[in-house]
């Protein structure tokens, strides 16, 4: 992994190179059950399906946090104080931090990490027109790696790690500890993490979030392949893979998977990947969660739950918990 820094925005600059795509695509379709890292949904298109699975009327994620957000963003931002470090992983077009941005207190900073460099640089640059006079550092990176923090102007009081979306969903529970601890590692004793977190609720409700009846989270899912065609040199039929999205309760997930509508075979150079009739791609999982199941797998990781909001339904939370460990880098 390479370090540029750019001088004029300011880019820390880690994304994963091509050759790190190609070795986690080929690794994955090896495996007995195939499987695609779900990070790499994310390229021009697949961002731009995904703000438009954002605004469906079955996606109902972004709809409730927001709606969250701008009920207790008083209480929020009191609880966060002054002089806070805003660290995001997974910024996006950074659209629910604004409300953060509008209403947190002299705040030092906000560091944008995101492993899309054009939404990024772009919404980077938005930002810097909005809130003039705020610093901010985006850094490009694959945050479920490591990454390093980048010097700031302002001394600060505390950093808070923003991690909406519940994206901590598709990491296994394995995955999610580690990725908290790293959070903890991070940031100073008393520094806090605010993230969204979906809950269980009846499979009816996150089948259809998954299965939209525009199609636009199978062209979500499918743009994968597309991807891997264009960037990697991959043959994927795209017409003989099929969206499949259900809820494993026994899990406590959703998983997405392409299916294999025919026998066939992929190439790439001089591999050959066969997929039988029915075979799967597993390309992404959303673990869903009780309230004080979350706050467990955060203790484990040194986190003590300060606050939870939910919507009436309680189909989403937010919650607020705060690093108990000492410092390790
Ligand atoms: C942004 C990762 C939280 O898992 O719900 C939306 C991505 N996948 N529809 C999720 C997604 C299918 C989303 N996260």
């Amino acid at each position: 992994m390479s370090f540029k820094e750019d001088e004029q925005i300011r880019l820390h600059d880690f994304e994963p190179g091509q050759s790190r795509f190609r070795e986690e695509v080929l690794s994955g379709l090896l495996k007995s059950q195939k499987e695609l890292p779900c990070k790499y949904f994310y390229d021009e298109k697949g961002s731009y399906l995904f703000e438009r699975i954002c605004s469906l009327e079955e996606y109902y994620i972004p709809r409730l946090e927001s709606a969250i957000m701008e009920a207790h963003i008083g209480e929020m931002a009191a609880l966060l104080g002054p002089n806070v470090l805003l660290i995001e992983c997974g910024s996006g077009n950074s659209a629910k931090t604004r409300i953060l941005l509008d209403h947190l207190r002299e705040l030092a900073a906000y560091v944008p990490i995101d492993i899309s460099r054009e939404q990024l640089l772009r919404t980077t640059e938005e930002l810097a027109l909005d809130y003039y006079g705020l610093e901010v550092i985006p850094v490009c990176a694959d945050y479920t790696c490591g990454f390093e923090l980048p010097a700031l102007k302002r001394p600060r009081e505390r950093e808070v790690v923003y991690f909406p979306g519940s994206t901590i969903g598709n990491f296994d529970p394995i995955a999610a500890r580690h990725f908290l601890e790293r959070i903890a590692g991070l940031c100073v004793p008393g520094s806090g993490l605010l993230i969204g977190v979906d809950l269980k609720k009846d499979p009816s409700v996150l089948h259809r979030a998954y299965n939209d009846s525009q199609g636009i989270t199978a062209a979500f899912n499918l743009n994968l392949l597309e991807r891997i065609n264009r960037q990697l040199g991959y043959n994927f039929q795209l017409e003989w893979f099929k969206h499949y999205a259900f809820y494993n309760p026994k899990e406590g997930r959703v998983e997405m998977h392409l299916v294999s509508l025919r026998e066939q075979a992929v190439h790439l150079d001089n591999v050959t990947i066969p997929f039988a009739r029915g075979e799967s791609i597993w390309t992404e999982s959303s673990y869903k969660f009780n309230i004080d199941e979350f706050q467990q797998l955060a203790a484990a990781a040194g986190f003590k739950a300060e606050h939870t909001w939910t919507d009436e339904k309680q189909w989403f939370s937010i919650q607020y918990l705060v690093n108990t460990r000492k410092a390790d880098v």
